[in-house]
């Protein structure tokens, strides 16, 4: 027992050492509809990977992102919220802090873009100051498309705290990066300076 306990406070400050200063650390959720593709956005960014395997996410995954914004050394710490109702009771847990968050619908289920402003609602309770950026993901799956990029802009222009609307693939990675960034990037603006 102690062997292992030892070993792992090795590895914890092993890492520490490994890690560069940090100017700024933003707290960013993903929330949106089960199957919505926010594992697979998070994948695509941080490993540049993707995966046609569906495992849902169990309560929360946090990632951790070192990203130079400015010549700041920023951490971007992502919360990948799991969606299932199953999780609704213990979800607010995880919004506390949280100062952006991309709001995930999939292009080609519309009930998923609809149900963005529930998702708002949910998080608006714990986190009034939250902005966000509008994220339409699967934008490689063109035939099956059944929302339409004008009423993504339509949405993200109507919403006060929201930022932008983008349209992503964590597929092809198209415009992946993007959406991390402009998050990113409109909280070092605000909170930065
Ligand atoms: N074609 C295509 N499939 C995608 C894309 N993004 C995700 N998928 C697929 O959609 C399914 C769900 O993706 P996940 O990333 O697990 O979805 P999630 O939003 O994290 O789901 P929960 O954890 O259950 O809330 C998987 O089979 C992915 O391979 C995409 O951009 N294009
Ligand atoms: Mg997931």
């Amino acid at each position: 027992m102690v062997l292992i306990f030892n070993t792992a406070r090795k590895t914890v400050k092993e890492e520490r050492k490994n890690m560069p200063d940090v100017d700024y650390t933003f707290k960013i959720l993903l929330l949106g509809d089960p199957a919505v593709g926010k594992t697979s956005l998070v994948q695509r960014f941080l490993h540049g990977k993707f995966t046609k395997d569906y495992i849902t996410t169990v309560g929360m995954e946090p990632y951790n992102r070192y990203q130079e914004i400015n010549g700041s050394n920023v951490l971007l710490n992502l919360w990948d919220i799991a969606a299932g109702t199953l999780f609704t009771s213990i979800r607010n847990l995880f919004f506390k802090g949280a100062k952006g968050a991309l709001i995930v619908f999939d292009l080609t289920r519309r009930d998923t873009f609809e149900n963005v402003e529930v998702w708002l609602e949910e998080v608006g309770k714990f986190s009034p100051d939250l902005k966000f950026i509008l994220v339409g993901n699967k934008n490689d799956l063109r035939n099956d498309r059944v929302v339409y990029r004008r009423e993504g802009n339509q949405k993200a222009r109507e919403i006060d705290s929201c930022i932008g609307y983008i349209e992503t693939s964590a597929l092809t990675g198209m415009r992946v990066e993007d959406a991390f960034l402009q998050i990113a990037k409109l909280l070092y603006d605000e909170n930065a300076r």
